[in-house]
């Protein structure tokens, strides 16, 4: 296979959870234009609608399936519709997820028990769904978890957020240990300080602007758009021997003090 081939997802089916907007819609359209036909996610239909209908005005295929990805009967209703209508999910991002940033002395359980579900459990019963259709496809799959640099490290006030990423990493594993002898590729992506709407108040944080700024090598926040090159390796035959792997986009913040 040529390097270029290596990179080529024409004629594959990506699902991409939490994709609306930010970095789960900034991924979705770099699988595109890599020739993914993909299915955008989110809760607000409108929003949805409206992203959707931009990826399509370039040109390219996409479809959309709203459903609370904390939802176990959702999540198994949108994959009985995918079946239905003969939709075969080659790629799964797992990406939707929600911040809470509150000290832990303050946190209630059930703001807790939301983080975890959203933003890890989530990951664990859409993974499941499109790994059973994967397996019993018999044509392997790509499954891409969305981690964060809290994977690794902790700052004060996100605990919940911190240890549900913490356990994407290990579920991202987990996935490997248990999926690669079917042809599966489950890794995942740790995205540094991007500027997104779920980060907002801290980029319009002057103090906090200049801790990010000053703490990464690179000298800036990232963009959603710096993903998309990881996205696409690890969704394409590129990452074939690449598994249970977590790949910091951090413009160099973890790797050094
Ligand atoms: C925060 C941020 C971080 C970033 C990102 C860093 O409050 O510290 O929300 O969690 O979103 O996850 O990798």
């Amino acid at each position: 296979m040529s390097a270029r081939d290596l990179f080529d997802l024409t004629g594959k089916t990506a699902l991409v959870t939490g994709s609306s907007g930010g970095l789960g819609l900034a991924m979705a359209r770099g699988l595109a234009e890599a020739g993914t036909a993909v299915i955008l996610n989110g809760r607000d239909e409108a929003k949805l609608a409206a992203a959707a209908q931009a990826l399509a005005a370039a040109g390219h295929q996409v479809t959309t399936s709203s459903f609370d990805v904390s939802d176990e009967a959702a999540i198994m209703a949108a994959f009985d519709g995918f079946d239905r209508a003969g939709t075969n999910i080659d790629i799964l991002v797992n990406n939707a997820g929600i911040q809470l940033r509150k000290p832990m002395v303050d946190l209630a359980a059930d703001e807790w028990r939301r983080v975890i579900e959203t933003n890890l459990t989530s990951a664990f019963m859409v993974g499941r769904e499109a790994a059973r259709r994967m397996i019993a496809r018999g044509q392997g799959g790509k499954i891409i978890n969305i981690g964060s640099l809290t994977s690794e490290v902790a700052r004060a006030t996100v605990a919940p957020y911190t240890a549900a990423k913490g356990g994407i990493k290990q579920l991202t594993r987990s996935m490997a240990a248990e999926w690669a002898v079917h042809g599966i590729q489950a890794n995942a992506i740790g995205p540094g300080y991007i500027v997104t709407d779920m980060n907002k108040a801290l980029v319009e944080d002057a103090k906090f602007d200049a801790w990010v700024r000053g703490r990464t090598p690179s000298g800036r926040w990232g963009m959603p758009d710096d993903l998309i090159g990881v996205a696409v390796f690890l969704a394409s035959p590129a990452s074939a021997y690449v598994n249970g792997q977590i790949i910091y986009v951090d413009g160099g913040m973890l790797a050094v003090l």
